[in-house]
């Protein structure tokens, strides 16, 4: 058995060094294809997106990146952009690229019939690069809507092939500082096959463009009952997990909080990621196995500061309860074939209340140990209800 004050005190250590990006998008009006329904004080542009997200920072002490996803997220000067961030205790993260919302992309981006449009999906890219460089980010990420709806609309395996290619274009692009993160996703807005629906093929399109490509998991894209955990393991032995994007589920890709549908899904993923010793943070070697714990999510009905401070938190209660595995019980407990005893000792740790070990952990940070009711208090959501008029949907505003 591992000495008790020893694993807490590694675990208040780890704690204090994770960090969790946040997107821009989190901060803006979202909702389904039925109705989006307004917030007060939400966000005009992408200023205001990164001044809401600096809060989630400031309350929690371990949300320190903000995604930004291109042209949502158009602004005149980059560097000025930046230089908000910068002056809010936060930076710019990841750059994510829009492949969904141009009409030339009815029958898909980069792996479109015509090298025309393929073309113009590839050079978005270049803009989106170009955004790096003015911002400091190190990470371009694709999510691509590319499939049919039905079978024989086009050939499957040319599309993999033009796909490669595009892809190599995009990875060409890259400063030797960058990496590019590739996510997947099992269906929709295609129905019938979509291009890259899974994380074999993701990872197989990373090993032939290089080192610096890594996969993106987004917990919401797999099929109900997925053992994404395992996903993690592989993607870790092969070094290709770059990102994830953290969301919750019930039913797809439902984009809720992190932590809220299955809290206990949430610390297995992390429990291996704990187990690959792959939780340490930024700065990463972009060939390197550094992992970035992105939160990808919409508040549809529930404010958004406080939905991304309550992610922020869950994410670090799961990631608690993982480093209080009593690691060398385990393996004596799985070596000796103990199978109810190893379970106890996984279900011990998920078992436990940390919401003291964190309270702990934010008053060494010279944070308030209660962020939630912190933020409430500030008065800050009542302040930009009053000052912002007319805020913008999370994308379509941009
Ligand atoms: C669409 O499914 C999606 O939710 C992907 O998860 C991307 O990461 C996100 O949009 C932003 O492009
Ligand atoms: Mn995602
Ligand atoms: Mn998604």
């Amino acid at each position: 058995m591992t000495d008790l004050a020893s694993t807490r005190e590694r675990a208040l250590a780890a704690l204090r060094e994770q960090t969790i990006e946040l997107p821009s998008w989190a901060f803006g009006n979202s909702g389904t294809r039925f109705k989006v329904f307004g917030t007060p004080g939400t966000p005009r542009d992408p200023f205001e997106k990164i001044s809401d997200a600096a809060q989630v920072h400031a309350f929690t002490g371990v949300a320190p990146r903000v995604s930004l996803h291109i042209p949502w997220d158009l602004v005149d000067d980059y560097e000025k952009l930046a230089a908000h961030a910068a002056d809010s205790g936060v930076a710019i993260g990841m750059i994510n690229s829009n492949l969904f919302q141009d009409d030339a992309y009815k029958f898909g981006s980069l792996t479109h019939p015509d090298a025309q449009v393929r073309a113009k999906a590839v050079a978005h890219h270049a803009q989106c690069v170009d955004v790096m460089r003015a911002t400091g980010s190190k990470e371009l990420k694709l999510w691509l809507p590319d499939g049919t709806n039905y079978p024989g609309q086009d050939d499957l395996r040319d599309r993999q092939e033009r796909l490669a290619d595009s892809l190599q274009q995009i990875y060409a692009l890259l400063d030797e500082d960058h990496r590019l993160v590739l996510e997947y996703k099992f269906f929709e807005p295609a129905f019938y096959h979509t291009d890259i629906p899974d994380w074999g093929t993701s990872l197989l399109h990373c090993l032939a463009l290089g080192e610096r490509a890594k996969v993106v998991l987004d917990t919401g894209h797999h099929a109900p009952g997925t053992n994404i955990e395992f996903i993690v393991v592989q993607l870790l032995r092969a070094g290709r997990l770059g990102a994830f994007d953290f969301n919750s589920r019930f039913y797809a890709d439902d984009d809720l909080m992190a932590g809220a549908a299955d809290p206990f899904q949430l610390f297995r993923i992390v429990y291996e990621i704990v187990r690959s010793n792959a939780l340490a943070p930024q700065p990463w070697d972009p060939a390197g196995s550094g992992v970035n714990f992105m939160l990808d999510q919409c508040h549809n009905v529930e404010e958004k500061i406080p939905g991304q401070i309550r992610s922020v938190t869950n994410i670090q209660q799961a990631t608690a309860k993982a480093l209080l595995v009593d690691r060398e019980a385990l393996t004596a407990a799985q070596r000796a074939g103990d199978v109810l005893g190893a379970n106890d000792v996984l279900m011990d740790a998920y078992s436990t209340d940390v919401r003291p070990l964190l309270a702990e952990l934010r008053e060494s940070m010279g944070l308030d140990p209660d962020p939630m009711a912190a933020f409430k208090a500030s008065g800050y959501a009542a302040r930009i209800a009053a000052e912002r008029v007319g805020g913008r949907q999370a994308g379509w505003g941009a």
